[in-house]
């Protein structure tokens, strides 16, 4: 079987060390780290998502899937990230208040630290709070916020409205992203960028430097 077939059949059925060897196996063929990603593991995802929508599958198969994808992405993750090259910005990025999704997040923070940004990831479930002393403390360029739920999408309106309310609303530029968020819904917040993918995100922080 082609490598990168076997390799989306071992990440939809959460064999995380098969999944490992399949992304080694992938390299050793000379497939570049972005069409593994996006050929295998992000296209793999989707047909995770998309049964789980449809009720073929449940949350312990998506959680082994998402565990099985997040040991792919760490194989690639160095190859994405150039090493000792000056850092042109500084994201802080994080999943919102109430959200546990981050395989979108984590996929933001690899392509924005191989672009040559510094990312401070927060991780999940991050309150307005969290979020504003970290712009605090760490003075990013870029906010990155991701929510997955149409139940946490609006937590980002809170952020923004504590990042006003701390007085930081004019010294950082909020991106938003994540499968509810939209481009309209971006700017009805008062958010500086959307991105539908990680390499949008990117694009998006180049063009707002
Ligand atoms: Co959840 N889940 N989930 N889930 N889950 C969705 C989001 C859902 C659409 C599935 C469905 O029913 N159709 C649905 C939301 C419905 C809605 O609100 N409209 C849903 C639900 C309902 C739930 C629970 C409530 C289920 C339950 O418990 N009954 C629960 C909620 C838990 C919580 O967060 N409080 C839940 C739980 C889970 C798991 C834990 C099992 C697991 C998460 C594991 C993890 O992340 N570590 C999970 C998963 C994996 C999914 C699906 C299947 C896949 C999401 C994913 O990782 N996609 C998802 C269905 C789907 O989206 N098709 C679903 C792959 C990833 C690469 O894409 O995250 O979209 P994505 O990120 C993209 C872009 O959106 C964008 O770039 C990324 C890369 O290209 N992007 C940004 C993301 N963030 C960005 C930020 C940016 C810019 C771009 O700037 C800062």
């Amino acid at each position: 079987m082609h490598n990168i077939e076997a390799l989306k059949e071992n990440l939809i059925a959460g064999k995380a060390d098969e999944v490992r060897k399949n992304v080694k196996e992938a390299l050793s063929l000379g497939l570049s780290a972005q069409t593994i990603l996006d050929e295998g593991l992000v296209k793999a995802m989707d047909i995770v998502g998309k049964r789980f929508k449809a009720n073929e599958i449940y949350v312990p198969e998506v959680l082994i899937a998402a565990r099985a994808m997040h040991a792919g992405m760490d194989i690639l993750k160095p190859l994405f990230v150039k090493q000792g090259v000056k850092k042109i910005g500084k994201i802080v990025i994080g999943t919102v208040s109430g959200d546990l999704h981050d395989i979108g997040k984590n996929l933001v923070a690899v392509m924005m630290e191989g672009a040559g940004f510094e990312v401070i990831d927060l991780g999940v479930d991050i309150s307005p709070e969290k979020f504003v002393d970290a712009v605090r403390k760490e003075k990013p360029t870029f906010l990155g916020m991701s929510a997955l739920l149409t139940t946490t999408m609006l937590s980002m309106l809170k952020v923004i409205n504590a990042l006003k309310e701390a007085g930081l609303r004019d010294k950082v530029k909020v991106i938003t992203g994540g499968a509810p968020v939209s481009r309209e819904f971006a700017k009805e917040i008062g958010a500086d960028g959307y991105a539908d993918d990680a390499r949008g995100a990117v694009e998006i922080a180049r063009k707002l430097m």
